[in-house]
């Protein structure tokens, strides 16, 4: 078993919504790193990488908000996450808004390729600053991570692009852009809408899922954006779209991949504990990881 890692990474600069650069205060104050424990890993937190603070910055590109400080962001949690992995640990990373998660696979293309990535999310973050409806950042990381969009995202880590897309699946999907859409439709990657799950069932959707994301790769990252979650499990989220996961639906694709033993990363993104209920979406983010390492039932 792996020694766990946590880097926290609180960091808003990827959508104009203060509130998500606290939760990575949110997720620790709900026990991870003792949860982690119970299940028998060696927890090791690395603290938090450097953020600045947002009232000392201001926006340059409308189209790409506060570019500059997504870049210098990533840039620093791509280094750590490189470290984790070259030193066999499993990096699990706390966010912050989406746009972490630039950072976050650069880091594990730098220390070996090819992976695969598992996008838990109610939106598809496949725009780029030319389809953007509203610059935030945190609608483009899984475009920069293929390679899509402006070069100073796509090329964060040296690393150009850092997944394939055939080995990159989107789980969850119910609000994508028109543009956005046509991006998704020409990149070839693999959506499983909230229509798949309704039709075939969590289980049949994820096993399928683990297939694609791990033929011919060396493992799996997990992007879990807590907004694939219906808000009424997940309600602190800055962009909470309906008709999302039921608690059992999330647990159960988390205990599908701790089964399949691909597990490389995981990101947990989007918590705000702002617009949180006494830490819910904290405590939700605990539990899911705590299924994805492995606590069983039975
Ligand atoms: B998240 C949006 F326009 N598509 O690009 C955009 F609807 O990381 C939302 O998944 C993006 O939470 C949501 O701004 C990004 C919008
Ligand atoms: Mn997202
Ligand atoms: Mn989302
Ligand atoms: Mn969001």
């Amino acid at each position: 078993m792996k020694d766990i890692h946590i880097i926290g990474v609180p960091s808003d600069y990827g959508q104009n919504r203060r509130g998500v650069d606290m939760g990575p205060s949110a997720i620790r104050y709900a026990g991870l790193k003792e949860k982690l424990e119970r299940l028998g890993y060696e927890v090791s937190d690395l603290g938090d990488v450097p953020v600045p603070t947002p009232e000392t910055r201001r926006i340059e590109h409308q189209k790409l908000k506060y570019l500059r400080e997504v870049v210098s962001v990533s840039e620093a949690l791509c280094e750590k996450v490189e470290g984790v992995l070259k030193g066999g640990h499993t990096p699990v990373i706390l966010g912050g808004d989406h746009s972490i998660a630039i950072g976050s696979l650069a880091g594990i293309a730098r220390a070996g390729q090819p992976f695969g990535v598992i996008w838990f999310d109610a939106h598809g973050d496949m725009n780029t600053d030319e389809t953007t409806p509203s610059g935030n950042i945190h609608g483009m990381p899984l475009a920069a991570s293929l390679g899509l969009g402006h070069e100073a995202l796509t090329g964060i880590g040296g690393i150009r692009p850092k997944v394939k897309p055939e080995n990159v699946v989107l789980v969850g999907a119910r609000s994508i852009d028109p543009e956005e859409r046509e991006l998704i439709r020409q990149s070839g990657i693999h959506v499983f809408s909230m229509q798949d799950v309704d039709r075939r069932g969590m289980d049949a959707v994820m096993q399928e899922a683990i297939r694609i994301a791990s033929d011919g790769t060396r493992g799996i990252h997990l992007s879990l954006d807590l907004d694939a979650l219906d808000p009424m499990f997940a309600p602190g989220v800055g962009t909470p779209v309906n008709g999302g996961f039921t608690y059992r639906e999330g647990h159960l694709a988390m205990e599908l991949l701790a089964a399949s033993g691909k597990l490389l990363s995981v990101d947990v993104v989007e918590v705000n504990p702002i617009l949180d209920h006494r830490n819910q979406t904290g405590r939700m983010a605990v539990e899911l990881l705590e299924s994805l390492f492995g606590k069983r039932v039975m």
